[in-house]
């Protein structure tokens, strides 16, 4: 039999190896509506070549697959994005996107199965599908923060109205991103973590 070439399959890719010096790896999860950046969010971010589940949206979507005016979106998100970002050589994010259409969203009960945290993306567009979504997480005792993607032709709002408008408490960051810009979105993910330490030191006894 003929194994020529069998000792030639690549084995994993040196950047995809976890470095040995993690400890600890931690999973969050960037949900949000329909097309509002989570693929891109996660492929900026991540170190490895991302994972992406997405599907060419069909002339049979029309009307369901509803791009809101985007011409460039083509394809959309129908199981989840996963990426790895380090924050120091010990800690280690991975990093789950949610599918954005409603018709995908019984998916994302185990993808929040064991998530620390989670980034709740915005387009201020659309604000009605966010309260969906904030209620989700809070079901399910998730905390998150929002992370705003500025589109272009997205309405600006100072936060102190968007608060408002999304009837979040004062402790819940909200913070304006780009996320297709590698930087922004690790300020969204340090921001997360910011808050999550900051609600385990309030949990901790004293
Ligand atoms: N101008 C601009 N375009 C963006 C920005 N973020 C994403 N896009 C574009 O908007 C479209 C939607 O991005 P996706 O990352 O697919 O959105 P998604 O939330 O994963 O979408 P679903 O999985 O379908 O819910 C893509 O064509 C992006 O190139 C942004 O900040 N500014
Ligand atoms: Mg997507």
């Amino acid at each position: 039999m003929d194994f020529k070439g069998s000792d030639t399959v690549p084995g994993p890719r040196t950047e995809d190896q976890l470095p040995h010096t993690a400890e600890a790896a931690v999973k969050i999860v960037i949900v949000g509506g329909f097309g509002v950046g989570k693929t891109t969010m996660v492929g900026s971010v991540s170190e490895i070549r991302p994972l992406t589940t997405e599907e060419t949206m069909t002339q049979a979507g029309i009307g369901v697959d509803d791009n809101f005016g985007s011409d460039t979106k083509t394809a959309t998100t129908v199981a989840m994005d996963f990426g790895r970002i380090s924050i120091t050589e010990q800690l280690v994010l991975y990093l789950f996107g949610t599918p954005g259409q409603e018709r995908f969203w019984f998916l994302w009960n185990g993808l929040f199965d064991g998530a620390l945290g989670a980034v709740v993306l915005i387009d201020t567009r659309r604000l009605e599908v966010s309260f969906d979504v904030m209620g989700r997480l809070e079901e399910r005792g998730v905390p998150f923060v929002v992370a705003v993607n500025t589109f272009p032709d997205a309405p600006r709002y100072p936060v102190d109205e968007l608060r408002t408008a999304l009837d979040l408490p004062e402790e819940i960051p909200i913070i304006e991103c780009d996320v297709r810009r590698r930087a922004s979105s690790r300020d969204v993910l340090m921001t997360l973590l910011q808050f999550l330490h900051a609600l385990a030191m309030a949990k901790a006894p004293a």
